[in-house]
């Protein structure tokens, strides 16, 4: 079997720091590079290669691939959506430059399989909120949602066009204690319990009632790479795989906190990310991703909140 020589881009980031740890336990720390356009550092750097790279610098891309010989990328570099919504043209360079930057040198160094992530964004208004099917109506309103609803088009183009090896998920919002989310319309359900151990009190920017789906960190990664390592053969749908853990409003999540920190405060203020939470579905059916590849998560409210306030308790 070939050595997986791995490359991550946007390895700084909310998902792609506590990727790149397992990836690096699972395939040896030599054999998984950590690039970033921020220079990585702490554990990333202690723990393996590191490198800058700007995915949107196509001739960049292409020589560190080429340089570390990569065979495998986990291409996680993005601006997400309430960054997007402040910054569109540049939600839109990093989104799709970067993506099909990644996708060419699938497709001309002659790379295996390439993750790149699609989002709930990529659903609307118009899609049907409860249960949401696998094929449905994609007309989201945030230009976040329009570069993943675009990539994963183009992902599905590029495998059938060029028979490129490209892999992705419809992550709902990711809930972690390792490193902040960067720039979301979820930030909420991730800064709840920082606040929560911080200051017994949060100021949520959605309202009570606003229920999306959700994700702990450990469930997030146990599916990227089994996806990236599924046989290719069983895969009907490639870039754009519903996936579906938890789904609760902000009010649900802060009474599962209460149950932990009595004295635990919430107020709503609900500011521009409410609109954007209010076009995204509720509840996700991703019985294609359980039938083509087996996905199956394993954290549901009580023990993600048990285990995110011991990690950051241990953390202050
Ligand atoms: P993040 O914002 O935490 O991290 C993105 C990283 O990309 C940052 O470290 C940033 O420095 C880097 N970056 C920005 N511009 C870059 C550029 N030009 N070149 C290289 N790096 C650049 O994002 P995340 O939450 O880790 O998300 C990873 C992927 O998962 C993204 O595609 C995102 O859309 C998707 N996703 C995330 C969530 C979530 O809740 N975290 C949900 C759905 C989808
Ligand atoms: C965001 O809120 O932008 C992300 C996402 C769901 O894609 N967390």
């Amino acid at each position: 079997m070939t050595q997986k020589k791995v490359l991550v881009t946007g390895a700084m980031g909310q998902i792609g720091s506590e990727l790149t740890g397992e990836l690096r336990r699972r395939y040896g720390s030599e054999n998984v590079i950590a690039t970033d356009i921020r220079k990585p550092g702490g554990i990333l750097e202690e723990s393996g290669p590191c490198d800058v790279l700007d995915v949107t610098d196509r001739s960049a891309v292409f020589s560190m691939l080429e340089s570390y010989g990569i065979n495998t990328v986990y291409h996680m570099a993005a601006i997400l959506s309430a960054t997007g919504e402040k910054h569109p043209a540049l939600c839109w360079n990093v989104n799709m430059n970067g993506s099909i930057n990644i996708m060419d040198a699938a497709v001309e160094l002659g790379l295996g399989t390439v993750m790149i992530p699609s989002s709930i964004a990529a659903f609307g208004p118009e899609t049907p909120r409860f249960n949401t099917p696998q094929e449905t109506i994609l007309r989201p309103r945030t230009m976040y949602g329009v570069t993943k609803v675009c990539g994963e088009l183009l992902g599905d183009y590029y495998v059938k066009r060029f028979g490129a090896d490209i892999r992705g998920v419809r992550y709902p919002g990711i809930i972690s204690s390792e490193t902040l989310p960067g720039g979301g319309t979820t930030d909420y359900a991730v800064d709840i319990f920082y606040k929560a151990v911080e200051k017994g009190s949060y100021t949520c920017f959605v309202k009570k009632d606003t229920k999306l789906p959700m994700m702990y960190m450990p469930d997030c990664i146990k599916a990227t790479i089994d996806l990236a390592e599924a046989d290719r053969s069983s895969l009907v749908h490639s870039c754009e795989y519903n996936l579906a853990a938890l789904s609760f409003t902000a009010g649900e999540l802060a009474a599962e906190i209460k149950k932990h920190i009595p004295g635990f405060e919430v107020t709503y203020e609900p500011d521009f990310r409410q609109a954007i939470a209010d076009t995204w579905p509720a509840t996700i059916d991703d019985s294609a991703a359980r039938t083509e590849w087996g996905w199956k998560p394993e954290w549901n409210l009580e023990n993600m909140t048990t285990d995110m306030l011991e990690k950051l308790r241990a953390k202050n």
